[in-house]
């Protein structure tokens, strides 16, 4: 299954719905595939520091996941969170006994001086994931939400408040200051870097904490490799989560031209669903139908393919431009 020689392909990635694509992309590529995952959503709970999307990439990538909800482990037991309950400790957010496993030892990690992209190295090794796994940066980034409830640091908003109060908009502190990883830059600046794939996470609380690091549009473009975007919403819908809602309170019509209008000139193509197949045409952008909604593991990788597909024909297509280009001839 693992055509296309050595071209190597990175997913940008964040949430539950991108770890699904980017399964798809890991079962299809293998080692070819780095994922760049969001880490704005990190935060210290009970002393430990938690990083959500990388675990659940991690754990998803390891078939490990609990397939239920998506985050956490599979098989867990919670012999933890009720002895934290009869402590009265907070229990608003659960951390099963095997997944405090991995926030207590990337704490550990980290308090030895071990860089977030060292400790995920390790993790994804331990759980016997081949694609590679990268944080967006080794800096803290948190993204911060202004709500009619006042400022939210991400859990509290995204669990605790479990997505009720309005969105108003979205920081991302720290972005300014952190720096694109060397292992960031070596996965876009790769000879045999084939594309680009922005997976069907929330734009908003997703994509774009990755998309404030300074440099990484430009990084994302430096190689001219395609960048193909996979819609989150299907019909109007979001597939899971707070996308639809928070598009409308941020006043933007829950459909793909929004999502589209959303990445502008950074994608070559958006992925949408066949539901959306109408009003793809009149689109900002290219589209390509596909069925987006991943229930089965080779729905994901179906539509994994279909990425690698677009990628490679936007490749050739620009290939050719440049061919047909008439040379400056010398006059
Ligand atoms: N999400 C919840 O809705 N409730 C939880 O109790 C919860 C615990 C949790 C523990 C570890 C982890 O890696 C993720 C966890 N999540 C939980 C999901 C997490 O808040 C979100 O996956 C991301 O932050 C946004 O995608």
């Amino acid at each position: 299954m693992s055509g296309g020689g050595s071209a190597t392909y990175v997913a940008l990635s964040g949430g539950i719905g991108g770890a699904k694509l980017a399964l798809g992309l890991a079962r299809l590529l293998g080692e070819r595939l780095t994922v760049i995952v969001n880490t704005g959503d990190d935060f210290e709970h009970l002393g430990l520091a938690v990083s959500p999307d990388v675990d659940t990439t991690l754990y998803t990538l390891a078939g490990v996941a609990n397939p239920d909800t998506g985050w956490g482990r599979r098989d867990e037991t919670w012999s933890f969170m009720e002895a934290i309950a009869e402590l009265g400790g907070p229990t608003w957010f659960k951390l099963g006994d095997r997944d405090l496993a991995t926030h207590v030892e990337r704490t550990r990690r980290l308090k030895a001086g071990e860089t977030p992209t060292a400790v995920t190295a390790l993790l994804s090794a331990r759980l016997g994931v081949t694609a590679r796994v990268l944080p967006m940066c080794d800096e803290p980034v948190r993204t911060v939400v202004e709500s009619e409830a006042g400022t939210l640091a991400f859990q509290d908003y995204f669990v605790r408040e479990q997505c009720r109060p309005a969105v108003r908009s979205l920081c991302y502190e720290g972005a300014d200051e952190a720096r694109i990883t060397p292992q960031v830059e070596n996965a876009l600046s790769a000879e045999t870097l084939a594309g680009v794939i922005l997976c069907p996470s929330n734009p908003w609380l997703s994509i774009d904490p990755i998309l404030a690091l300074p440099g990484m549009r430009a990084a994302l473009r430096a190689r001219g490799a395609p960048v193909v975007a996979v819609t989150p919403i299907i019909g109007g819908n979001a597939v899971k989560g707070p996308t639809a809602k928070i598009m409308t309170e941020l006043g933007l019509a829950v459909d793909v031209a929004s999502i589209a209008r959303h990445y502008g000139d950074l994608i070559d193509l958006m992925v949408v669903d066949a539901a959306d197949r109408e009003t793809s045409g009149a689109l900002p952008v290219r589209t390509s139908v596909a069925m987006t909604l991943m229930r089965t593991e080779a729905d994901k990788i179906v539509l994994a393919q279909h990425c690698r597909a677009m990628c490679e024909q936007l490749a050739t297509a620009s290939h050719q431009a440049r061919e047909r280009q008439p040379a400056e001839v010398a006059r």
